[in-house]
């Protein structure tokens, strides 16, 4: 497992602490995909609580052998004290290919490849 950890910039023009919140992580693969080459490994995301802060949490570095990298999308959403809300994503790439792993955002610092 590879431990993420997230960095946050949240700012507002009339809170200077809106609230923000894990709201899901989502596998682009099955957890245990059924065709193998992913390890036969389940929990591929631990430690995440949704609807908290929860800005650390693990992510296992597998792919399926078959499938063209594994992608996990973060969302994280802010709400101020006037109750406007927001969502930001990040993604973590597994890429299919371990020589030729990068991020393709330049602003993305979550490679947990
Ligand atoms: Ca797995
Ligand atoms: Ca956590």
């Amino acid at each position: 497992m590879v431990p993420v950890i997230v960095s946050i910039d949240v700012t507002d023009i009339c809170d200077t602490a809106p609230i923000v919140v894990l709201t899901s992580i989502l596998n682009s693969e099955a957890d245990d995909s059924a065709a193998g080459g992913d390890g036969s490994t389940r929990q591929d995301i631990q430690e995440a609580e949704s609807g908290t802060e929860d800005t650390e949490f693990l992510l296992r570095a597998e792919r399926a052998g078959k499938g063209d990298g594994r992608v996990y999308t973060i969302t994280y959403s802010a709400v101020d004290a006037s109750g406007n809300e927001t969502q930001a994503q990040a993604v973590v790439e597994v890429p299919h290919d371990s020589s030729d792993h990068h991020c393709e955002d330049p602003d993305c610092d979550l490679n947990g490849a």
